[in-house]
């Protein structure tokens, strides 16, 4: 039967005779249950066994126990083993193999975690091996709407159907649950932060409650996004009329505190609120003149007694044509350090704009240590090439977390800021705006599933490696045939580089479409707003290209501390993939590749429409190797993808060209 895509990276066909196979045959036989019968406990159970019996190809009885002098797998439920809540210890003892946790949440992420060392051929001779998530919150931000459709979202539909809930449950949503929880996401916000006031209607919220049902037995928190002028649209129905949502207000207080209270009737452990306020006409506390931090104190005191929290996010921009947006969440963020409420999270881009294909990391990482803050990361490709390009995103999570911000001195990355580690923060969270959507295969693009894995690993433990994302997932999803193996692997690993050179290379930034943010606009000189154009950010005039951010120009650059700012300030040390975000550089200024700017640009776009040939190649080198319905799909999509990418340099060099007046070097053809 050809794969559709449906089971993502939880495939169980039975594996194929190897030694490790016969080691795992004779091994795992049998199932002791804990002595526990809470739904997370009996998920654990039915999972291991599930994947036991598709993987082994045999039955797997359960017993009451499971002696050590017997092959078989035991849940031992301790809660003084050494391990952090949700952590989890698989090891042998006799002939038992054991997942051990202090949690039921602990053994059904330790299920998984056994699962996925079988899945990907790790012997069971020796097996000893502890895993601790990170960060407490893992979570995805689902920017669905009311109508099913997804805010950019390119997989389809919402998973939601709004309408048939509650009565007409998806079996699919629960699916969705397994999904997320074999990769350790245990937290969803359900609908878009540019959030509709529904969400809060005793109509909307039992819906919400059927969702936070299925989720809850797979460790899974629910989350809404919530509308900050919720009280003010909503009150207008209600007696006595309520004219306003300022967050001083005490009738408003009252209304979210009762709000709070109706929500954790039907959803006891409800995680809180998602908010995007004061944030491209959203409105936010900033309408009645108060802060950010009064918005989010007022809400964070509804949902603290019953241990909920909110997080608020600091997308912020405001159109000023003079100024530098680079600087504006940080420098509306920045001086609220410490005015936050103890259950405040404050939820930041990776990167100082909008999720570019390619940014230095935001200044606020490192910059509020009294302020837990949480990091949002896209896994949907609004500006990656939507669902028609493969672009392996682990990288560019690794790249961001693995930046120092010296806040403390060399070391203290973005993991350790985020983490908590740095600043010790009492809350840590980490989201990402999910990918999934009503296509067969969760997520337009079949590699992109590699996406939603490697956010969901990564959140668990962001020291693992690109390679070993891409390893897992490859052998988890693709194909365990070594060589095979390699040529994927190879490809996700270059892809999100690749889509960069043919993108915005050499730090190029926000010169795509405007308003389906697809396909280059490079020429956009006006908009609504000075800040959606394209020049303003690429600045192209006859002596160069780039946003000069030094002291000579915006001074974004003095967010960051010293160390930073050093590695940084100098055009001619400033590494190439940030030079343009940095520096207006004169065409013919030489660069450490010693090419001229314009030269080694054209390169780079030239380079990238290569590689996504390189990909195409690669691809068809594996066939034999992948399903056949699989391998169409991505080879369809790369061709695409490479249209795309000759659409994108031919574009971006004849409009350069224009201020460059320099001719393409050779080798490179001139574009018709
Ligand atoms: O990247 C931009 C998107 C908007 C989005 C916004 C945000 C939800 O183009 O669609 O709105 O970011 O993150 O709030």
């Amino acid at each position: 039967l050809a794969d559709d895509g449906y089971r993502l990276w939880l495939k169980y066909d039975p594996l194929p005779v190897s030694a490790v196979q016969k080691e795992y045959t004779a091994l795992l036989t049998a199932i002791a249950p804990p002595p526990s019968d809470s739904p997370v406990a009996q998920t654990a159970v039915k999972e291991l066994r599930k994947g036991l019996e598709g993987l082994l190809n045999k039955k797997i009885t359960l017993q009451t126990s499971v002696s050590i002098s017997e092959n078989g797998v035991v849940f031992t439920l301790n809660p003084s083993a050494k391990l952090d809540a949700e952590g989890y210890h698989l090891y042998r003892k006799g002939k038992q193999t054991i997942i051990e946790a202090k949690t039921e949440k602990g053994l059904l992420y330790g299920t998984f975690g056994l699962l996925r060392h079988l899945q990907t051929l790790g012997s069971l001779t020796g097996l000893d091996l502890v895993s601790n998530p990170k960060i407490q919150l893992r979570m995805l931000n689902h920017w669905d709407n009311v109508l099913g459709t997804i805010e950019r979202g390119y997989a389809g539909s919402s998973l939601w159907k709004w309408y048939e809930l509650p009565e007409r449950m998806d079996p699919r949503y629960e699916d969705y649950a397994r999904a997320n929880a074999s990769i350790g996401i245990n937290a969803v916000a359900v609908n878009n932060v540019n959030a509709s006031a529904r969400f809060m209607t005793a109509e909307y919220l039992i819906k919400v409650k059927a969702l936070a049902d299925v989720f809850r037995p797979y460790g899974i928190k629910v989350f809404l996004s919530v509308n900050f002028a919720a009280p003010r649209i909503l009150g207008k129905w209600e007696t006595p009329e309520l004219k306003t949502s300022d967050p001083l207000d005490p009738q408003v207080q009252q209304w979210w505190k009762d709000k709070a209270k109706e929500i954790y009737t039907l959803i006891p452990d409800f995680g809180g609120f998602l908010v995007k306020a004061n944030s491209e006409g959203e409105p936010g506390p900033q309408d009645y003149k108060r802060t950010h931090a009064d918005g989010a104190n007022m809400l964070a005191k509804a949902v603290a007694p019953q241990g909920g929290v909110v997080i608020w996010r600091a997308f912020v921009y405001s159109p000023n044509p003079q100024g530098d947006r680079f600087k504006e969440a940080y420098n509306e963020f920045k001086p609220l350090d410490g005015q936050f409420d103890s259950n405040v999270i404050v939820q930041v881009k990776n990167g100082p704009i909008d999720f570019q294909p390619r940014e230095p990391f935001s200044p606020l990482f490192g910059a509020m240590p009294k302020t837990p803050l949480a990091m949002e990361f896209q896994i949907t490709q609004e500006y990656l090439g939507f669902t028609t390009n493969l672009t392996f995103l682990a990288s560019m999570y690794k790249e961001c977390l693995e930046s120092d911000t010296y806040a403390n001195g060399k070391g203290t990355t973005v993991a350790k800021v985020i983490d908590g580690s740095a600043h010790q923060y009492p809350l840590t969270a980490i989201a990402g705006v999910a990918n999934t959507g009503s296509d067969r295969n969760w997520t337009g693009h079949f590699m992109s599933q590699a996406n939603w894995y490697s956010f969901g690993r990564l959140a668990w433990d962001h020291g693992l490696s690109e390679e070993t994302l891409a390893d897992e997932w490859i052998k988890m999803t693709l194909t365990r045939v070594p060589s095979a193996v390699k040529t994927i692997r190879e490809m996700l690993l270059v892809s999100h580089e690749t889509y960069v050179n043919f993108t915005t290379p050499l730090g190029l930034h926000h010169i795509m479409g405007q308003n389906i943010h697809f396909g280059p606009e490079p020429w956009l000189e006006r908009s609504r707003r000075p800040d959606w154009t394209s020049i303003y950010y690429h600045r192209a005039d006859s002596l160069g290209l780039g946003f000069d951010r030094t002291a000579s120009g915006s001074n974004a650059l003095t967010l960051y501390r010293p160390e930073v700012q050093a590695q940084w300030n100098n055009p001619a040390t400033c590494p190439l993939p940030y030079l343009l975000w940095f520096h207006h550089v004169a065409w013919d200024t030489r660069l450490s590749t010693g090419q001229t700017l314009w030269n080694e640009l054209c390169t780079r776009y030239y380079e990238g429409v290569n590689g996504v040939a390189d990909l195409q190649k690669q691809w068809k080198s594996v066939e034999n190797h992948i399903d056949e319905e699989i391998f169409d799909d991505v080879a369809g999509r790369l061709a695409v993808q490479h249209r795309e990418a000759l659409n994108w340099r031919d574009a971006c060099v004849l409009y350069f060209q224009t201020y460059a007046k320099r001719p393409i070097p050779a080798p490179y053809p001139t574009p018709e």
